[in-house]
């Protein structure tokens, strides 16, 4: 089956050793240090709260001490080859939103959850079902180590909640979000492979097969007025950055929206 295929029947597709090791290391040599530096300053926070991910690596903050590196990552992360990719499964109109990256979490006592991403915002549950089919968010997996790090359940980018998946989801009816989910499809990814799924499907993450995690997610989309007020405008480049990056559309598209948002206007 094609990408496009295999996307629009299951909610996820693998383009496997799209990068070669070469681009993993420079992602990687980037990633590295932001994630090690908010590590160290958040230790009791990432035990506390149980936390698996840091989100907004592109802050300017994280570039403090080096700013040129910001744009390098800002290129490393959205290639021509990735974003034509992307294109070719999804049409034009791709925007960047976010990154994510997702670890193991120090805290033993967090366990893998289920849900759709947008469970943990403002917005209803029965909204949320209403507009499925007409929103695109979509989760670009990159791993950093090998990993059987994620955990998809099919077909859900299309369809709503059965009642157990409902119950696990919200923890209803003595029902933890950790409980297995009957047709779930467990991801095997190497270095190099990239896994693109919808994040309004069902998914968690897994922790006990992989002895350490290291993801990076990009979190793009197509523009959606109930998503696009979360996007945060600092994640995204500068105007002078932006003039600086190459393959610059997943970014021109995500301020077009931000400044729109800022404006007031649709
Ligand atoms: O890897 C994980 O721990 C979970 C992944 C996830 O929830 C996500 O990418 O939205």
């Amino acid at each position: 089956m094609n990408p496009r295929d295999h996307f629009e029947a299951l909610g996820y597709t693998i383009l496997r050793g799209l990068f070669n090791r070469t681009e993993i290391s420079f992602i990687d040599k980037h990633v590295d240090p932001v994630y090690r530096k908010w590590a160290h300053g958040n230790n009791t926070e990432i035990y506390r709260n149980r936390l698996v991910n840091m989100h907004s690596l592109t802050l300017p903050e994280h570039f403090q001490d080096n700013p040129d590196q910001r744009v390098e990552f800002f290129e490393a992360i959205a290639p021509a080859k990735l974003t034509e990719a992307i294109e070719d499964i999804f049409g034009p109109g791709i925007h960047f939103h976010n990154t994510q990256l997702f670890f193991n979490p120090t805290n033993a006592e967090r366990l893998p959850y289920w849900h759709r991403d947008m469970q943990y915002s403002p917005i209803e549950d029965d909204v949320q079902r209403d507009e499925l089919r007409r929103m695109l968010s979509l989760h670009i997996r990159i791993p950093l180590v090998e990993e059987r790090g994620v955990e998809l359940v099919p077909g859900t980018h299309r369809r709503w909640d059965t009642e157990l998946e409902r119950n696990v989801r919200f923890e209803l009816n003595d029902s933890k979000n950790s409980d297995p989910l009957p047709n779930s499809e467990l991801i095997d990814l190497a270095p190099g492979d990239v896994l693109i799924f919808h994040a309004q499907m069902i998914h968690k993450g897994n922790y006990e097969m992989n002895s350490t995690r290291k993801a990076l997610d990009l979190c793009v989309g197509k523009y959606h007025p109930l998503t696009s007020s979360f996007l945060d405008e600092h994640v995204l480049p500068t105007k002078a950055e932006l003039a600086a990056i190459e393959n610059s559309q997943w970014y021109d598209l995500a301020i077009d929206i931000a400044s729109r948002n800022r404006r007031g206007s649709p």
